[in-house]
């Protein structure tokens, strides 16, 4: 096991960091300190070719200026915020409206974009990464000096975990998450409709067409958004439901997950499998509908529709606007924990 520190370039006169873990069965990832961004994942095929399986770019520049989220922590509040502004204790706060007149991913002063404090950490055999940062009180308009740790985690298993912690001094939301895009073909061109999905989730987040939640959860039963049994994700590229259409033929939901809070991803030429577990409420899939744009990412790849999916985990969007969606609210000196896993492995696939 080691970890690889190296200087990736400067913002505002501050060093930015790049670190890469490698295990002994020679996975490698690598991420900034700048967002605590995942810029490369490297795994094995099923005929043992180490390939990188997510999108990103291979300098500092192209992450600060597109907004693609490429591999970054995502917060204070992941997702749309209905009207970029929410009441709180009778207080009502306002937030940038970065996307028409709702706030996206915490708007222009999201955790993406700030220098984090990078601790290497050995835990017994798990070699990882712990990052800080306090978010000062009114950064993006959210009460509270935040405190806040993502601590990166691999271990000899092919198991990559993220531990989030954060604790305010006011009463304050957060909802947190990781916005990778992952293409587990290894081939940066191709697109992830071929990819298989299976997860335990009887209900989806309806959304308008500004795309935020309605407050109705749908049933999945006989819709593309039924990935109770393995389903590809072209299903629901292809479909002619309401819901994939005004997502920009696709997918970009928040569904809830069941009691067994797993997912599966396979794709089946690479042989490759991600299982995802997490202790958050939800997920959203996105298929990268709206990925497109004339730049090209690592790999000298011209970016395109379909290239690459996430699975974001983390609470509902726009929960401070829907009581019956789970709280985000959080008491001052209330301790925010959440964790995700990550194990990548090689697998027939659901035949
Ligand atoms: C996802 C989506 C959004 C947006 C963004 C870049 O989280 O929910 O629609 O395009 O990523």
């Amino acid at each position: 096991m080691q970890v690889i520190k190296q200087n990736y370039g400067s913002i505002d006169g501050q060093t930015i960091s790049k670190f890469t873990l490698v295990n002994d069965q020679g996975m490698t990832i690598s991420f900034l300190d700048y967002g605590c961004t995942i810029t490369e994942i490297i795994v094995p095929d099923r005929n043992g070719k180490f390939e990188n399986i997510v999108l990103g770019f291979d300098n500092l520049e192209a992450y600060q200026s597109y907004s693609f989220y490429f591999g970054s922590i995502i917060g204070r509040v992941a997702g749309r915020i209905k009207g970029a502004s929410f009441e709180l204790d009778g207080n009502i706060y306002t937030l940038a409206k970065n996307e028409s007149r709702n706030c996206l991913h915490s708007g222009t002063e999201g955790l993406h974009q700030v220098k984090w404090r990078g601790e290497i950490v050995n835990k017994g055999n798990d070699v990882g990464v712990k990052f800080s940062y306090l978010s000062p009180d009114g950064e993006g308009g959210f009460p509270g000096n935040l405190c806040l740790h993502v601590t990166y985690t691999l271990n000899q298993l092919n198991e990559f975990t993220i531990l989030y912690e954060g604790v305010s001094d006011k009463r304050t939301l957060i909802n947190l998450t990781n916005h990778t895009y992952f293409n587990l073909s290894g081939k940066l061109n191709t697109s992830v409709g071929e990819h298989w999905l299976k997860m335990a989730s009887d209900q989806f987040v309806e959304l308008d067409n500004e795309m935020l939640p309605t407050g109705r959860l749908l049933e999945v039963k006989g819709t593309p958004f039924d990935f109770r049994n393995w389903r590809k994700l072209k299903d629901g590229m292809n479909s002619n439901h309401q819901q994939n259409k005004l997502a920009g033929w696709g997918y970009d939901h928040p569904f809830l997950l069941n009691r067994e809070k797993e997912i599966m991803l396979f794709e089946g030429e690479s042989g490759r499998t991600l299982k995802i577990t997490t202790t958050e409420p939800a997920v959203v899939l996105y298929t990268g509908n709206m990925l497109e744009g004339d730049f090209l990412i690592s790999g000298n790849v011209k970016v395109h529709k379909y290239l690459g999916l996430c699975l974001e985990t983390q609470a509902l969007p726009d929960a401070v606007h829907h009581s019956h969606f789970p709280s985000i609210t959080f008491e001052q000196g209330e301790k925010y924990q959440s964790q995700t896993m990550y194990y990548f492995g090689i697998e027939e696939g659901p035949g």
